[in-house]
């Protein structure tokens, strides 16, 4: 008889590890402390995940399985897996231990010695709820000088078979239907109202237990709303397909002041901890773009997301780490400001991503990239400060999917392996894409002075501070061209106020 792990984020009941479980297996399903404080993961992460194993147990038991389950309060629980897994096998006599590979190299490399350290054999099968394996990104990236998601996404599509005509080609005629994308928000912008689950006992338990234990971590429990089973997360699916879908394309890059969600489907937190599968999702999509219930621009933008990103920055995680996450290519190195915890700036911008991470464990992809991350990249913090905080706040948060976003896509500290360009932005993109500047403490027209937005200063300053780096990427010659052009005491008086606004960090 082997122990079959299955892991917090490892909640779908075709994962890999729980294919051949029978009525004489055990599944092991453990709360422990060195997962829940690696980082100061936010309290509404937490309980989601721990109410979602509890929930996925009670699923496994009415099917006939026998799981061993540890919870957090547990007097014997040694809150440490390899610990747990030992403690298991003595306590049934397993002769091994089945398990499918796990999300982040910190794990993943310990799992490695498990075998060595338990003295019994442990399997790892590949994470098949991932729609592109990591050999199979390995063999897509072999030979390519340039790594770019499009065309990554356009395989992937192909090998899938997804919105696709006959002879391969893309329907509608086009691969990528962002041009019709992006727009601003109209003023009143509002999304659609969003389901709110009931709270049974074993969540209400999850959220008890959490406030006791982990009272200092971020967070606010009262408010907490997540699917907790698959159920619960599919009715948020199919409220984002029926209602929400058709403006995802339009709006995806909008922000709006008190809209933390706008038309984002909110299921980051679902997909990455197993609820609910991406190739199930994609399939949805697709439908509901054939049966005419969503525009192609929304259904082709939303399945980029997925089948393109979300497969990407895995391939790059898995292909590049360990190093990856000591890479700093900007060589930046100023500390994370106290904003960045409590949300206390003047920058509207900033309080509100900050804001609404810290009430939702959740803010929409353009506020990450444009505002916190953007941020964050022009101000020169250190990527590993930056990343950890990227790691703890968000409920959808994991290694793999994280630190290519964090360090790549927002903080260009990857050098451009996720980016061909970093993503800097002053507060005239901000101003366009939202209506935060319009109450904001700071004029997005201003480079200098007391009133002057920080980014916009501090974009200059980044291009100038870095432009050894940066200056010859074809991406950034206008940029670099007018920043050449502009007349040197401006650029002087740039340079001051940027100098300026980083020595203050803790008081803008
Ligand atoms: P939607 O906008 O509705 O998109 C649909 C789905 O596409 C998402 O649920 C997600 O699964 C996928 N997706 C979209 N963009 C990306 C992307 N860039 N990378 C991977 N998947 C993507 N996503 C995480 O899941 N976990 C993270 O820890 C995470 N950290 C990020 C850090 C930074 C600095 C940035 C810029 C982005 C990060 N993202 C992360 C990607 C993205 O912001 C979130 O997936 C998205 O905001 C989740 O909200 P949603 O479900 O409403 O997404
Ligand atoms: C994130 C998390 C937390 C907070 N707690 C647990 C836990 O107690 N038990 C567990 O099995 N998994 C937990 N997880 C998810 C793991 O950290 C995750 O499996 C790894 O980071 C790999 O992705
Ligand atoms: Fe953000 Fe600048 Fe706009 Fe204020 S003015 S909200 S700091 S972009």
């Amino acid at each position: 008889m082997r122990l079959h792990l299955v892991l917090g984020d490892q909640l779908s009941h075709s994962l890999s590890a729980l294919r051949d479980v029978d009525s004489g297996s055990v599944v092991l399903m453990a709360e422990v402390m060195s997962e829940a404080t690696y980082v100061r993961h936010h309290k509404k992460k937490i309980a989601f995940l721990f109410s979602a194993m509890r929930h996925f147990c009670q699923e496994l038991k009415a099917r006939g399985v026998t799981v061993r389950y540890v919870t957090l309060d547990d007097p014997d629980n040694c809150q440490d897996l390899v610990e747990e897994v030992r403690r298991a096998i003595s306590a049934t006599g397993a002769g091994g231990v089945v398990t499918t590979e796990c999300g982040e190299w910190r794990l993943a490399s310990e799992i490695a010695s498990w075998t060595e350290q338990l003295g019994v054999p442990v399997e790892i099968r590949d994470d098949d709820r991932f729609i592109c394996s990591i050999a199979d990104f390995q063999d897509w990236r072999r030979d390519r000088k340039q790594l770019r998601m499009e065309y990554f996404y356009r395989e992937m599509r192909r090998r899938h078979r997804v919105l696709l005509e006959e002879g391969d080609l893309p329907v509608g005629g086009q691969w990528n239907f962002d041009a019709d994308n992006r727009k601003p928000p109209v003023a009143g912008l509002k999304g659609p109202k969003r389901l709110s689950h009931r709270k049974d006992d074993t969540t209400k338990a999850v959220l008890g237990l959490v406030e006791d234990r982990f009272s200092a971590h971020l967070g606010n429990l009262q408010t907490f709303h997540f699917a907790v089973t698959a159920d619960q997360a599919e009715a948020e699916l199919q409220q984002f397909i029926d209602e929400i879908l058709p403006n995802f394309g339009d709006y995806q890059d909008a922000m709006v002041r008190g809209e933390p969600y706008l038309y984002h489907s909110m299921i980051s937190a679902y997909l990455n901890a197993g609820l609910l599968l991406p190739l199930d999702v994609i399939r949805r999509a697709e439908a509901a773009w054939y049966e005419g219930r969503a525009p192609l621009n929304a259904v082709e933008g939303f399945i980029r997301q997925i089948l393109g990103w979300r497969e990407y920055v895995r391939g790059i995680y898995w292909t590049e780490m360990p190093d990856y996450a000591e890479r700093n290519h900007l060589e930046a190195r100023r500390a994370l400001p106290q904003m960045y915890w409590t949300g206390k700036t003047d920058m509207v911008c900033m309080a509100a991503a900050i804001g609404d991470t810290i009430e939702h464990a959740y803010s929409h992809h353009i506020q990450r990239l444009m505002v916190t991350g953007n941020f964050a990249m022009l101000a020169g913090l250190n990527p590993a400060e930056v990343s950890e905080w990227y790691l703890a706040v968000y409920a959808d948060a994991y290694e793999w999917v994280e630190l290519p976003n964090t360090l790549g896509m927002a903080l260009y500290g990857d050098g451009g392996i996720m980016a061909s360009k970093p993503y800097a932005a002053s507060g005239k993109y901000i101003d366009r894409m939202s209506n935060f500047c319009g109450g904001c403490h700071y004029d997005p027209k201003l480079t200098t002075g007391r009133k002057a937005c920080p980014f916009n200063a501090l974009y200059w300053d980044f291009l100038d501070r870095n432009s050894e780096k940066l200056a010859r990427n074809p991406r950034l010659s206008n940029m670099y061209a007018t920043w050449r052009r502009m007349d040197p005491f401006k650029q002087d008086a740039i340079r001051k106020h940027a100098t300026q606004v980083l020595e203050t960090l803790e008081t803008i």
